[in-house]
């Protein structure tokens, strides 16, 4: 819901709770509150301030080269040797100083831009459900979040089984509002710019017919029944998926008040993974969630963000990535279907404006997606894939799985090294864990039973 607040329905809930409280969400670890022009200063992994940088990774950052002026390579960038003074990280402590925060670092300025500012004092009001839903297993609750007093609000829609509170969640974005996601009346029906391709949109606008489109691909009742909230925000709420130039989040909270305002704060996707980051700063506060099992859950575009957001933000337990495929979980170096050459110039807004430099020579950049993996660990990462997905390309999924692998080790969370492709259907590692089951591109409850049982399995360890 783009829009003003809007007055609260009083239709239908009976509660309105902590109406107009204020969250102040004043550090956010992982990304940076304060405004800085090093990128340095947007990275650190749970318990690292960014002052604990390496000085020297912070002056590389701040004065990387242009596009032009990096070297060309086919292989795979190493994951424990900096690329400002090649010298490999020997401990998880300078894994930590050195080359975590570099490769986010490079990530932001090459890729997807650096990480918006958290907001100070965010409005939130919440509705709850008056009864359970669901046939008694569930409560269902709306946050209307402001991140500041002039900014569009976020409407996040979260369903919380009642017979496991606190509940671990699943937070992900939707592609086509939060009225797709479970036939509910009580969901008000996404009220800003729709894509074409929505189920029941007409002129890009939602309609009744719109309910519950993308039921499928949540599996509420599901994951209810498993014990699982399931915590979900239309992505156009942050960002329309529009190359139209416009982004709020950036103007209003753009990573420094130097370059506020402009493009190349940062695109489409970073944006998303800060929104991310904003439901999160709510759920936390949340009695009926478990803070401590907040996942990621996200499907092709959204997947891309949620990785971003989870490498970003280490309050988050673990991520999914479903089919994320180019910019999401699949290296580039090697990929078949989409790539670089298409995947830029067909959807610019969703990077840094300086990301176009790569199309003409992509082996120029100087990470790959399996370094964004990397930046998740030691947390659990499940790598979801489907057999005919041919654009987001399966095995490139996998190669970068293999490629990152030794960071979890390497971090304290042993596990047999993963070698040959997996079979289908067949969930293979642990900490960092790759799933391929047959069919194409789509979340399916037979998925999400995959997400869920691989959740689960941290849950004691
Ligand atoms: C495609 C795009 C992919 C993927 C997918 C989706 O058009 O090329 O990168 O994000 O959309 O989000 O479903």
């Amino acid at each position: 819901m783009r829009t003003v607040l809007r007055t609260m329905l009083a239709l239908g809930w009976s509660v309105v709770l902590g109406l107009g409280f204020v969250v102040a969400c004043s550090s956010e670890p992982g990304t940076n509150n304060t405004n800085s022009n090093t990128n340095a200063n947007n990275s650190s992994d749970a318990g690292t301030s960014s002052s604990s940088v390496d000085p020297a990774i912070q002056t590389c950052l701040a004065s990387l080269p242009e596009v032009a002026k990096l070297s060309v390579s086919a292989e795979l960038p190493l994951l424990l040797q900096t690329f400002c003074d090649q010298k490999e990280a020997k401990t998880p402590e300078e894994w930590r100083r050195r080359r975590r925060p570099e490769i986010l670092g490079l990530f932001d300025h090459y890729v997807y831009g650096m990480a918006p500012q958290v907001p100070k004092d965010m409005k939130v009001e919440v509705e709850v459900s008056p009864k359970p839903e669901l046939d008694g297993a569930a409560i269902r609750k709306i946050y209307r979040i402001q991140p500041d007093a002039s900014s569009p609000v976020i409407e996040l829609l979260v369903y919380i089984p009642t017979a496991n509170t606190p509940a671990p969640l699943f937070l992900g974005l939707n592609f086509f509002g939060n009225h797709t996601t479970l036939d509910d009346p009580a969901i008000p029906l996404e009220t800003s710019w729709v894509p074409d391709r929505a189920e029941g949109a007409e002129e890009n606008r939602a309609t009744e017919k719109s309910r519950g489109t993308s039921a499928g691909r949540w599996a509420i009742a599901q994951n209810i029944k498993a014990g699982f909230a399931v915590a979900t925000l239309y992505h156009g709420d942050l960002d329309l998926d529009q190359p139209d130039g416009k982004n709020w989040v950036h103007e209003r909270f753009g990573a420094t008040e130097a370059i506020r305002n402009k493009p190349e704060s940062g695109g489409t996707i970073n944006a998303w993974a800060w929104g991310l980051s904003r439901a999160l700063d709510v759920l936390v506060k949340d009695k009926d969630v478990d803070a401590t099992n907040i996942w990621v859950m996200g499907h092709s575009r959204n997947g891309k963000a949620a990785l971003l957001a989870t490498a970003r933000d280490s309050r988050f337990a673990g991520v999914i990535s479903n089919q994320s495929g180019s910019m999401g979980a699949a290296v580039n170096r090697g990929k078949q279907g989409e790539t670089i050459k298409t995947i830029q110039p067909f959807f610019p807004h969703w990077f840094h404006d300086r990301f176009a430099g790569f199309v003409e020579e992509p082996n120029r950049l100087p990470v790959d997606q399996h370094l964004l993996l990397a930046l998740i660990a030691p947390r659990p990462l499940l790598v979801a894939t489907a057999t005919s997905d041919d654009w987001a390309d399966p095995p490139s999924a996998w190669r970068s799985v293999v490629a990152a692998q030794p960071i979890w080790p390497f971090l304290g969370k042993p596990q047999p090294a993963l070698k040959d492709y997996p079979k289908e259907k067949t969930l293979t590692g642990k900490d960092i864990a790759f799933h391929r089951r047959p069919g194409g591109h789509s979340v399916t409850p037979d998925d999400w039973a995959v997400f869920t049982q691989f959740a689960a399995s941290h849950f004691s360890r």
